[in-house]
C-alpha cells in the first residue's frame, strides 16, 4: 500500500555507520510513512551507497549525504533546515539501527497534528534485552531534566524517537553552538520546555540488539558520559537563571488545574 506524502510531517533519520539494520528500518519507516529522509551523517560502512540505490527506485525517500561526520545534532539539523525550506512544520526523527518501532510513526503523527505546538517524546518501554548501565544511566538524565524544567512532564529526556515543531528547534540550535553530538536529545527537551514547547509523552518499545544480531552502537560510554554531565551543568546555569519564570508556569499550572 503506498501512503499520500504529507506536505507537513516528515520522518527524518540521521544515520552514522549503522550497519546492515539500516535498509530494514528506512524500508519499515517508508512503509508506515511518506516522505522519509535518512541524513547519513559522513561513514564509512557502504550504507549510504545502499541507501542511495533504494531512494533511486522510491520516490517516498530521499538520502542526503554529508561528507563528513558531524555528530546527531548536527546531522538532525541539517535535516530541519531542509525540512523548513521545503515547507514542512514538524519532523518525527528516529535512529536509523532498528532500534525504534517504525510501526508508531503514524500515532506519533497524528499525537502531533492533535497537538501540533507541542512535541510528542517517546518514553522506552525496555525489554530483557536492555542493558541495565543504559537503563539506570538514563534515570540519571531523567532526574536532572526534570528538575531542570520544575517538572513540566519531561516523560524521557534520552530517547530520540520524537516529534518536534521545526521552527522553534531550528531557531533553538541555531541561536547557540552546543546539541550537535549526543547532547541533542535532551537538551532539545529541556530547552523546548523552556520556551514553552509543552510535552506528550507517548510510551514506546525499544529493542537493543547484540553485535552478532547486527547491533551497533556509537555511545561511547566515557566521552559521552562527559558530553552529557557538561550539558546537564549548563542546562543547570540556564535553570537557575530561568528559575523565577518556571516558577511562575508552576504556579500557575498548578491553580488551573486546582
Ligand atoms: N553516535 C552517533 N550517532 C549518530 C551520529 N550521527 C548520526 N547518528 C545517529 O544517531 C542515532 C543514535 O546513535 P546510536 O549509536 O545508535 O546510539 P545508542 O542507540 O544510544 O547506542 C543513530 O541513528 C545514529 O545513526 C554520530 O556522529 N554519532
Ligand atoms: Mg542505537
Amino acid at each position: 500500500m503506498e501512503t499520500r506524502p504529507s506536505c507537513s510531517h516528515l520522518v527524518l533519520i540521521p544515520s552514522y555507520n549503522p550497519g546492515e539494520k539500516v535498509y530494514a528500518t528506512v524500508q519499515q519507516a517508508r512503509a508506515s510513512w511518506n516522505p522519509v529522509w535518512v541524513i547519513v551523517d559522513g561513514g564509512t560502512d557502504g550504507t549510504r551507497e545502499g541507501l542511495e540505490r533504494l531512494a533511486a527506485e522510491d520516490p517516498g525517500l530521499k538520502v542526503v549525504a554529508l561528507s563528513d561526520n558531524q555528530g546527531k545534532g548536527a546531522a538532525v539539523l541539517h535535516g530541519l533546515e531542509l525540512a523548513s525550506t521545503a515547507g514542512f512544520s514538524h519532523v518525527l526523527t528516529m535512529d536509523s539501527d532498528g532500534q525504534h518501532p517504525a510501526d508508531r510513526i503514524p500515532e506519533f503523527m497524528q499525537a502531533s497534528q492533535s497537538h501540533p505546538a507541542a512535541m510528542i517524546l517517546g518514553v522506552p518501554v525496555f525489554d530483557a534485552s536492555a542493558p541495565s548501565l543504559r537503563v539506570k544511566g538514563r534515570r540519571v538524565s531523567n532526574w536532572w531534566a526534570n528538575l531542570e524544567t520544575l517538572w513540566a512532564g519531561i516523560g524521557d529526556s534520552l530517547f530520540g524517537f520524537r516529534v518536534y515543531p521545526v521552527e522553534p528547534l531550528r531557531r533553538l540550535m541555531r541561536s547557540q553552538r552546543w546539541m550537535r553530538h549526543f547532547d541533542f536529545d535532551p537538551e532539545a527537551a529541556v530547552r523546548l520546555c523552556w520556551r514553552g514547547v509543552p510535552p506528550v509523552n507517548l510510551p514506546t518499545p525499544v529493542q537493543y540488539f547484540a553485535p552478532e544480531d547486527g547491533g551497533v552502537s556509537h555511545f561511547r560510554y566515557v566521552r559521552d558520559n562527559v558530553l552529557l554531565t557538561w550539558m546537564h551543568v549548563r542546562l543547570f546555569l540556564g535553570f537557575l537563571v530561568r528559575l523565577p519564570l518556571l516558577a511562575g508556569r508552576r504556579f500557575t499550572r498548578h491553580r488551573a488545574t486546582g
